[in-house]
């Protein structure tokens, strides 16, 4: 059935906080891109008006692993909100969730009001400070299955996130061996330059997006680069852990 922009962004929202998936809109209703995040902001109102909080934004598809593993082959970016934050070797409760996904990332957290595009050589000046991160992903579609309106409407499949220990502004981001690995045993491994050849071109990105779209970036939000290797399915009882060389652990486990 062909359903509005608020009913669309009522029955993504509804699906993530009942943890039921639902058909891919693009199989009923033609969203563009701009109408796509239209259904973003308006799925995002709700969590607000139940009280969650903005506390950052995301990007996807910013590596080559992530763009062949979902066939999507485009920049992609969603909001975080402060439920969705995990402590570093906090809980993740998998009934809660759809079908979720874990991938390592790169945090940053940022230092001053960011309202305008930044080139590469600016960007160092607005960051606080940086981290290793794990993202979960959870797709409101059956199956994980989306187009790239789909996965936009869906604010980016943005679930949860989990934080290392955060670093001075100053240390490396680019050229960090990753390792994340799931009950002691290798899951993937990667190299954070595969993030858009370095993780910074993300901020670079995003200011330049939120620019355009009128809003500003404010002192506090953390940014997740996106991830740096394909995401991989959890299941209760899994214990995770992210290694990245100079920047430390990040651990979860799923009961
Ligand atoms: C969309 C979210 C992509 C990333 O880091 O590339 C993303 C998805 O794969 O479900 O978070
Ligand atoms: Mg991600």
């Amino acid at each position: 059935m062909k359903q509005s922009i608020q009913e669309i962004a009522n029955t993504l929202d509804h699906a993530a906080q009942h943890a039921s998936s639902v058909e891919q809109i693009s199989k009923t209703t033609q969203l563009d891109l701009k109408a796509a995040y239209e259904v973003q902001a308006l799925s995002l109102k709700n969590r607000h008006q139940r009280g969650e909080k903005l506390s950052g934004f995301k990007l996807g598809f910013t590596s080559r692993a992530k763009m062949e593993q979902m066939g999507v082959h485009d920049l992609i970016w969603g909001r975080l909100t402060d439920k969705m934050h995990i402590e570093n070797g906090g809980t993740l409760i998998r009934k809660n969730y759809i079908h979720p996904r874990v991938e390592p990332e790169i945090a940053f957290k940022i230092g001053k009001r960011i309202d305008k595009a930044l080139s590469l050589d600016e960007v160092a000046g607005y960051i606080d400070s940086v981290a290793g991160a794990l993202e979960i992903i959870d797709s409101r579609y059956e199956n994980f299955k989306f187009s790239l309106e789909d996965v936009i409407a869906d604010n980016c499949s943005s679930t949860a996130y989990i934080i290392g220990e955060w670093h001075a502004a100053d240390t490396p981001v680019n050229n960090v061996n990753l390792q994340m690995n799931i009950n002691g045993e290798e899951s993937q491994t990667g190299n954070s330059n595969a993030i858009l050849g370095n993780p910074l071109e993300s901020l670079v990105e995003i200011s330049r997006i939120l620019a355009e779209y009128g809003e500003a970036i404010e002192p506090g939000a953390v940014i997740l680069a996106g991830a740096a290797t394909s995401a991989v399915y959890i299941n209760a009882g899994d214990k995770i852990e992210g290694t990245f060389d100079g920047l430390g652990k990040v651990n979860l486990l799923v009961d």
